[in-house]
């Protein structure tokens, strides 16, 4: 018998929205564009052909609509995994578990979840500017501790190899996935290309140095100098390993594109970051 899930496990609106995301499962397209930025999904369904609903709880904000024949939902995350956490689940919940019953539906359905985001480089031939793909996520933060996460063989052996190269920073238990392949090559093939480090917060986790004294030093050159086969660490952010890992247990399929804003090798911010933003949703709603 099919299990039905608990009102405590999963949370349903009186109006029959999900808890947070505050949504219906008509409301969302099979192809779903996220940003960090509430402000950031306006200027994604700008470009639509029509829009057809907007709503939002929290941080969470929501457009759908028509570009061409192609439906797409554009939805805000906010900053963090934690926020990745509930924004991977609900939509999953939208599209895989029926509403009426509290049922986990027969017929699964595959969601194609890109995000476009902004993020610090840390190798100095990616200035600001650059527009770059996600490889493989691999997360600083402890958001798949909690989860059943099954590695590939390239992603097992990627992540030995950074297990090795982080073994002497304590406290740090980094998990990686891959991008979804059909994605990476069908709107990251014009892109730059590298692995995406996700950490759990912005300033000393991101090995930036203000006040606070940083437990680990030199963090960033640690990264830049990390190399496995042909791969090497590109950028830094707050988002991606936690959608590619969760995106993977759950079946669909994830991009992570970065808008390069800050170069923390050359020691650069760019001077024109809503044009860079902008030339990455062009070039990712050009591909779609
Ligand atoms: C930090 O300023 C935020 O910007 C980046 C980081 O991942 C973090 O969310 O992405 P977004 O611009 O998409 O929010």
């Amino acid at each position: 018998m099919a299990h039905e899930l608990s009102a405590a496990d999963l949370i349903i609106n009186p109006d029959g929205s999900i808890y947070h995301l505050n949504l219906l499962p008509e409301d969302i397209a099979e192809t779903i564009i996220t940003v960090g930025d509430p402000d950031r999904v306006t200027e994604v369904s700008k470009h639509f052909d029509k829009v057809e609903l907007k709503k939002g709880k929290r941080e969470f904000m929501t457009h759908t609509g028509y570009l061409g024949k192609r439906r797409i939902t554009v939805l805000s995350t906010g900053i963090g995994t934690d926020n990745i956490d509930i924004v991977l689940n609900e939509l999953d919940a939208l599209v895989n578990i029926d509403f009426q019953t509290r049922e986990i539906k027969e017929q699964l359905t595959s969601l194609n979840i890109i995000r476009i985001g902004t993020s610090g480089a840390i190798q100095p031939d990616l200035p600001t500017g650059t527009i770059l793909a996600s490889t493989f996520g691999l997360g600083l933060d402890s958001l798949m501790h909690y989860y059943i996460h099954e590695l590939s063989g390239d992603e097992h052996s990627l992540l030995d190899n950074i297990k090795a190269h982080f073994s002497h920073f304590k406290g740090i238990h980094p998990y990686v996935t891959a991008a979804d392949n059909t994605l990476l090559k069908s709107i990251g093939n014009e892109m730059a290309q590298g692995i995406t480090v996700t950490a759990p917060g912005f300033y000393a986790p991101q090995g930036r140095q203000v006040r606070a004294k940083n437990a680990i030093p030199n963090l960033v050159n640690h990264l830049n100098i990390f190399r496995h086969l042909d791969h090497r660490i590109t950028n830094l952010e707050m988002e991606t390993a936690g959608i590619y890992a969760l995106a993977k247990v759950l079946g669909h399929k994830a991009l992570s594109v970065n808008a390069i804003l800050a170069s923390r090798v050359n020691f650069e911010f760019s001077k024109e970051p809503d044009k860079v933003v902008d030339k990455a949703i062009k070039m990712v709603l050009d591909k779609l």
